[in-house]
């Protein structure tokens, strides 16, 4: 059913280790012609740390795990790319389409792969004011065991509502050489973290430590602030003016998430964008590092 690229097939059969990366970010989070650019970039990171990268998405109906340079550009460029959540997935495979990945469908299909790190920028969470609109990374964080590395949950967000979930699914949050809850464009979001570790180490202990407790149904969270942050005013004044202008379009569901990204990357001139390049690129190079820790 998972088509494999070469690459990470030769890891597998080795035993190497292997980072999950999801495509949502590439076809939907960042603008064009940076898009692709960057899925390159952040894979030869991966490769550079000394793990292998899977970047998974689904092309005309087929699962793949590990995408080929024309798979990627497809990903990046063609506007007939859909977002697919994990509820998403047979029906794309039914009708042949081709879609990216967000992190719950990322994390689904990482997890029937065998995969268990996973780098994004920010994770979904609960949205602003709106009681009944939580991304589906909260039920798949939940439910499948795998090590996510982010930069805490996305600004436009409801933060204290998202970690009020994640307790509630009990799913670890540790803080990578931080006691604050990062922000994602933001260093700190203002909300403080229980368990900090310095090391990829300690990481690698405690997912180690879950199967016998049997708490590992769920996701380790490891959150990785951004060094050079954006302008906390610039950065408030975006996030009210792009949540009503969301509002003003009647902007609902899985559009949302989209239209907040690029509202910031516009409004801001392209300094969220660099942020959020600096996030993916951070997170995946500590991933890649914890996937080499746990073997
Ligand atoms: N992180 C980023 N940019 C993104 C995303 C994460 O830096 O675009 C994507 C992920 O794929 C995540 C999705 O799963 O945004 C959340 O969308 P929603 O809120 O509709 O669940
Ligand atoms: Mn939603």
């Amino acid at each position: 059913m998972i088509r494999f690229s070469d690459e990470v097939l030769e890891a597998q059969s080795a035993g190497r280790p292997i980072v999950a990366l999801e495509s949502t970010i590439i076809s939907h989070g960042l603008p064009r012609p940076r898009n692709f650019e960057v899925a390159v970039e952040v894979e030869a990171i991966v490769r550079e740390t000394g793990a292998t990268p899977a970047t998974i998405a689904l092309i005309d109906g087929a699962i793949h795990v590990g995408l080929e340079s024309s798979q990627l550009d497809r990903i990046a460029n063609d506007d007939n790319i859909v977002k697919a959540s994990t509820r998403d997935l047979a029906i794309i495979q039914a009708t042949k389409q081709s879609a990216a990945t967000t992190v719950a469908a990322t994390a689904h299909i990482a997890h029937l792969a065998g995969i268990s790190v996973f780098a994004t920028g920010g994770l979904g969470g609960v949205h602003r004011g709106h009681t009944y609109d939580e991304s589906a990374d909260l039920q798949a964080l939940a439910t499948l065991p795998i090590a996510i590395v982010c930069a805490g949950v996305k600004s436009i967000l409801d933060v204290a509502g998202t970690l009020e979930r994640l307790e509630t699914f009990a799913v670890p949050v540790l803080g990578y050489k931080t006691n604050k809850f990062p922000g994602f464009y933001l260093t700190d979001s203002g909300f403080e973290i229980e368990h900090r570790v310095d090391s990829v180490a300690e990481i690698a202990a405690i997912w180690k430590n879950r199967p016998a407790l049997k708490t590992n149904h769920c996701a380790i969270v490891v959150t990785n602030p951004v060094k050079n942050q954006m302008d906390l005013a610039l950065h408030n004044q975006i996030l009210n003016d792009g949540l009503a202008a969301a509002e003003k379009n009647h902007i609902t569901g899985k559009a949302v998430t989209p239209f907040l990204l690029e509202y910031f990357h516009t409004a801001s001139k392209g300094e969220s964008l660099r942020v959020n390049i600096d996030i993916i690129k951070s997170n995946s190079q500590l991933a890649a590092e914890i996937a080499i820790a746990l073997k």
